[in-house]
């Protein structure tokens, strides 16, 4: 990793915790409690990949930056309302989040499923508001819009858990991953770059060849990182796919195979922004961050 990269992600998140909190309801208006979750949920934790992306997809195609800021703030807030749920009993049934205790612990259930709701709305007024023009914002809402719903994370959440038990092939597993993981990556390298200058249709498929690529890169990792790192690295609960008899890359592939293909995607990443040139260095160097990353 460049030190200029280093230097830049460093940046983008500290910046990006000024801005959420910025965004967030403040924890002096009623409802206080409500408002006091959100940012427990929100702030403070998480390593900010989807902001990341947003930002260096806007970069290249030289969006403003309060634009860019709301694009990733937006898809941030969806990210941190889909792990307050996905931790819910109803759902994952988990504890520990980002190193804390999870908001349904911390708080209670129906705060926890209020967060959620609020954030999500929280996400579409953020983006709303963007000063661009209306017909780019309707754009950018529209795919947020559609990452976040049923033919996108919530589409792959619902097949997540109905495949609780079964033998799924390998087909069916990247599927469920597009959309619950990778469908908010998209829309995170997508947004970004749409608050910039106007994409041509090569643009559009470059961006989103690079962002498959990445996405599955991201959830095989993160299924090799549940068997093999302990909790207190990843701040949540390891071996946890196992342990729900979930498949994953590794049940499926073994470890070794599932490191091959992670490094296969993340040379497909690369290979994806050859059109971009130089310009798309961070977005490579994101990739390599994603594969690389250890927790
Ligand atoms: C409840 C609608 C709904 C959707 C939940 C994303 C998701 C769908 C559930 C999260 C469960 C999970 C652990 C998925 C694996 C991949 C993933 C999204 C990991 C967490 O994302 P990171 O690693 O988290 O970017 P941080 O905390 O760094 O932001």
């Amino acid at each position: 990793m460049s030190s200029d990269f280093a230097a830049w992600r460093a940046t983008v998140q500290v910046d990006m915790e000024g801005m959420l909190l910025s965004f967030l309801p403040p924890v002096t208006q009623p409802p206080q409690r409500l408002h006091e979750a959100m940012q427990y949920a929100v702030l403070d934790g998480g390593k900010r990949v989807r902001p990341l992306l947003a930002f260096a997809a806007g970069e290249l195609f030289d969006a403003p930056r309060d634009a860019v800021a709301r694009a990733a703030a937006a898809v941030e807030m969806i990210h941190a309302y889909s792990l307050v749920h996905d931790d819910m009993p109803c759902m994952d049934d988990d504890d520990l989040r980002r190193g804390k205790p999870t908001v349904h612990k911390q708080y209670d259930e129906a705060t926890a499923l209020l967060v959620g709701d609020a954030l999500q709305a929280q996400a579409f007024e953020v983006l709303a508001n963007a000063t661009l023009d209306a017909e780019r914002r309707i754009a950018m809402l529209a795919t947020l819009a559609r990452a976040s719903g049923s033919l996108g994370m919530c589409g792959g959440q619902a097949i997540d858990l109905a495949s609780v038990r079964l033998v799924l092939s390998l087909a069916e597993l990247e599927q469920m991953h597009r959309l619950k993981t990778g469908a908010l990556l998209e829309a995170s390298v997508m947004l970004g770059a749409m608050a910039g200058k106007t994409l041509t249709t090569a643009d559009t498929e470059a961006l989103r060849a690079y962002a498959a690529a990445i996405g599955l890169a991201f959830q095989v990792v993160d299924d090799i990182l549940d068997a093999t790192a302990d909790s207190a690295t990843l701040g949540k609960t390891a071996g946890k796919d196992a342990a729900d008899n979930k498949p994953t890359y590794v049940s499926i592939l073994g470890h070794q195979e599932s490191l091959d293909l992670a490094e296969k995607l993340r040379q497909d990443a690369h290979s994806a922004l050859k059109p971009f040139g130089d310009g798309a260095q961070r977005l490579k160097s994101l990739a390599d961050l994603i594969v690389h990353r250890k927790t």
